[in-house]
């Protein structure tokens, strides 16, 4: 009798608890899985990242001397289903006990609970230990506060890992953030070093001939693909990142800029959600980056930042509130998603580079997601079940866990104000000033209601007006209604009616 140890597709880490006492008596089991890769149709290249990714790894294991069962999508046995491939392991390998690292997606954590009663082979579910705090600590800290902002969540994380503090306690540089002076605009002729492309060994080339076959109708480009897909390839990346662009990844954390996908950002969330890299060991190259005089502090906190506040909050928040936190939808946004996600095929410039990013590199950076993309389906009141789909195929990094707590609670303020403290709605002044895509453009982030005016500037206001009794007492917000109180009576109709104009061209495809 054997132990089936069952790793899924972002759980690529030697690390992980349900490897912890492995023995060369037990079988490791992964499949490539067509109900996995169909849930939502997922970017082709994410499909080829996580295949190729899971690939190696099984050879990693293998070259370890362990018994690994790799299922390949084009196994003519392979069900597609994680259930029965599962099933089909136990009754071939006599298994006393399925061990397995709990599932970083709500949907598959009731799958394994459905398992517990139904599968008729115990079933050990282990906490996932990479991450760095636990969802029973996230809701400790969560328990008594009124408001669960990240900021004061990302202090107790710095505090109980060390990071960037200094010996009397205090935080590195007498501030606990310094964002201040991560705003800056994009300066002329601004671009990044170029990125790392990596070989495509015989794997990698396997898997892009079966995505191409299998997938190609999934919206994105498959090639070029320079995706790491080793832990190896990923440590390389990070350590180009952290020499070349992590010091001045806070300058431009917030800046777009025509053609320029990745800028100073470190495209390493792909490889921390599938478990290529650790967060514990991303913190500590920056930190020490910082302590040898190769960066900034104001980078250095802000990377950080990233990781042990943002990405571990998002997670406590998903964990916290699931599964009513997928029912929410504040604002009641039910808008049919437009097709111009898909084509790019809009007037808006911004929306079009942003989704051709997106297409072409099944990325875009945090603002294009979230001010660009996300401000637009937040401010047309887009459905919020089509945008937290498109977020969740079209992107490489996307999980449930992370991708939905961002698109509904941070994007779209569906969540009514569990993650943020007001929408991120924006007008065209806020894009025209981070990027430079206005230029380009054949609207005018100056104007509000004339033909050529940025959709964004009406929208704003037709959003704050439409949500008034939802919003208005929001301190934070009292500047905003207090300036549209001053707008006259006619002013505010005529911003209204364009709105409605605009979404009206939405509809109809003349965006
Ligand atoms: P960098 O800017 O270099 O940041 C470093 C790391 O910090 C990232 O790799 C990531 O692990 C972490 N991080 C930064 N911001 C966040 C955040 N808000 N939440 C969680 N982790 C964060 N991130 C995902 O990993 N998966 C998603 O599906 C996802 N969906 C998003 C949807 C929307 C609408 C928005 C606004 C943001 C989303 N994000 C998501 C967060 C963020 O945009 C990406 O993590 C980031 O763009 C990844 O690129 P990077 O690795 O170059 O990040
Ligand atoms: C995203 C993904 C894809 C596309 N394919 C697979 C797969 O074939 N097999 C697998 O084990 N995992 C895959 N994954 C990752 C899973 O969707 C991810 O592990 C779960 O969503 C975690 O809950
Ligand atoms: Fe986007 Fe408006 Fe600027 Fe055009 S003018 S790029 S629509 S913000």
């Amino acid at each position: 009798m054997t132990n089936l140890r069952l790793i899924l597709g972002d759980q690529l880490s030697s690390s992980l608890s349900s490897l912890k006492d492995v023995t060369k008596d037990d079988v490791i089991l992964m499949c490539e899985l067509m109900e996995e890769a169909t849930y939502v149709r997922h970017h082709p290249k994410k499909i080829a990242f996580i295949f190729s990714a899971m690939r190696h790894f099984a050879e990693e294991l293998k070259a370890k001397g362990y018994w690994v069962r790799y299922i390949t999508l084009d196994d003519p046995h392979n069900t597609g289903s994680l259930e029965k491939e599962t099933r089909r392991v136990i009754r071939e390998s006599r298994v006393k006990q399925v061990i397995v690292t709990e599932p970083s997606e709500y949907r598959l954590h009731k799958t394994f609970e459905f398992w517990r009663i139904d599968l008729g082979t115990p079933i050990n579910i282990l906490p996932d230990t990479r991450f760095l705090c636990t969802q029973e600590e996230f809701k400790r800290w969560a328990g008594h506060r009124r408001h669960l902002r990240m900021e004061y969540f990302y202090r107790d994380m710095r505090k109980k890992y060390g990071f960037l503090i200094e010996q009397d306690g205090e935080p590195t540089g007498g501030r606990w953030n310094f964002d201040k002076e991560n705003r800056k605009s994009p300066p002329r002729g601004l671009s990044s070093p170029k990125r790392i492309s990596h070989l495509k060994d015989h794997i990698t080339r396997d898997v892009l001939s079966l995505v191409k076959k299998r997938f190609s109708h999934h919206f994105g480009n498959l090639e070029p693909f320079h995706y790491a897909v080793t832990r190896q390839q990923a440590l390389i990346e990070l350590a180009h990142f952290i020499r070349e662009l992590l010091p001045y990844f806070g300058d431009y954390q917030d800046v777009m800029v025509v053609g320029e996908a990745y800028l100073y950002h470190s495209m390493i969330s792909s490889y921390l959600n599938a478990g290529l890299l650790l967060p514990l060991e991303v913190c500590q190259i920056a930190e020490q980056a910082y302590r040898a005089g190769k960066a900034p502090l104001n980078a250095v906190e802000g990377f950080i930042r990233q990781i042990l506040g943002w990405r571990e909050y998002v997670r406590g928040i998903y964990w916290m509130h699931m599964p009513q936190y997928g029912e929410m939808n504040h604002f009641n946004a039910k808008e049919p998603f437009p097709d111009f996600y898909w084509t790019a095929n809009t007037k808006m410039f911004c929306i079009a580079e942003a989704v051709k990013h997106t297409r072409d590199h099944a990325y875009s950076h945090h603002i294009q997601r979230l001010m660009v993309t996300g401000n637009f389906a937040l401010l047309t009141g887009l459905d919020v079940k089509q945008v937290q789909e498109w977020y969740l195929a079209v992107y490489s990094d996307a999980y449930e866990w992370v991708e939905m707590p961002n698109t509904l609670g941070m994007a779209l303020f569906g969540d009514g104000g569990i993650m943020g403290s007001k929408p991120y709605a924006a007008s065209g002044k806020y894009i025209d000033k981070m990027s430079n895509f206005c230029e380009q453009c054949s609207y005018d982030p100056d104007k509000t209601t004339t033909i050529n005016a940025c959709p964004f500037n009406s929208l704003y206001w037709d959003f704050m007006a439409r949500n008034q009794d939802k919003l208005k007492q929001n301190h934070r917000l009292s500047y905003v209604y207090s300036s549209w109180n001053r707008f006259s009576p006619q002013k505010q109709k005529a911003i209204r009616e364009h709105a409605t104009e605009i979404i009206k061209d939405m509809r109809d495809g003349k965006l």
